[in-house]
């Protein structure tokens, strides 16, 4: 049985003031369904997430981090630092990251190392443009980008690697793929999987589906065979949002 994941992915969002408030409000929700529950907040408010949330059900994650253990790298956190506040899961691969800050496939599979040498799980994103979807390039797109960053890992490597398709064109747009759309690049991506590990591991991995998922669509979108979950932004910012997506399974 899968893992089932609803991650909210704050982005830069929410001070210190209002992480405080929104945690207060998740922690009032209620939880009907298995899946696993994680909040990613900004950096500066990680420790004061952890800390609040500790003894929840609800895990605290970060969303993103640097490949270097330390050094002169301005700006930057690395995986020990994560570590040290608590932190056992990092969001590697996001397309903002990749749009924004240059991060490409070969910069992606150093940070996957490098959290998975620090003992992290790791929710690996990927994704097409809209000019890949139209051309019909979707799927070559998604199996490189899985290629290049992760096909150099042991298989024992993906039980703490977990993969969230998040097709770029439907990021905080309000357009979403259709729930067959999602099944059929979650099936493709599993197939993917299986030809290079085998079906044991492809069958294990959880795949979450991102791309403004709602509380109107989380439930047809979840109920796709292969869909183990959803990485939730715009939704997530809201207690009572976040939470009806959470129990839509
Ligand atoms: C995709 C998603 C969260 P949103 O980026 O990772 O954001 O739900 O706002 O489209």
């Amino acid at each position: 049985m899968r893992k089932q994941i609803v991650a909210g992915n704050w982005k830069m969002n929410n001070d210190l003031a209002q992480t405080e408030s929104l945690i207060t409000s998740l922690k009032s929700q209620t939880k009907t369904s298995n899946a696993e529950v994680m909040i990613a907040p900004t950096f500066t408010n990680l420790f004061q997430a952890y800390q609040a949330l500790k003894d929840s059900k609800i895990e605290v994650i970060a969303q993103n981090m640097h490949f270097a253990a330390n050094g002169a790298y301005t700006g930057e956190i690395s995986a020990s630092m994560l570590k040290s506040v608590g932190v056992e899961t990092v969001i590697l691969g996001h397309s903002e990251r990749r749009e924004y800050f240059g991060e490409t496939d070969q910069i992606l599979a150093k940070k996957v190392d490098a959290a998975l040498a620090n003992e992290l799980r790791v929710i690996f994103c990927f994704g097409e443009v809209l000019a890949d979807r139209k051309s019909g390039n979707h799927e070559a797109v998604v199996e490189s980008q899985i290629k290049n960053a992760l096909f150099h890992l042991e298989a024992s490597a993906f039980k703490n690697i977990v993969l969230a398709y998040e097709p770029v064109w439907a990021i905080g747009t309000g357009e979403t793929a259709s729930p067959e759309q999602a099944q059929d690049m979650h099936a493709f991506i599993r197939k993917t999987l299986s030809n290079k590990y085998g079906a044991d591991v492809a069958n294990s991995v959880s795949i979450l589906y991102g791309g403004s998922v709602k509380p109107n669509n989380a439930q047809e979108i979840f109920g796709k065979p292969d869909v183990d979950g959803g990485l939730i932004g715009g939704a997530a910012l809201n207690a009572d949002d976040f939470f009806a997506i959470v129990n839509a399974f």
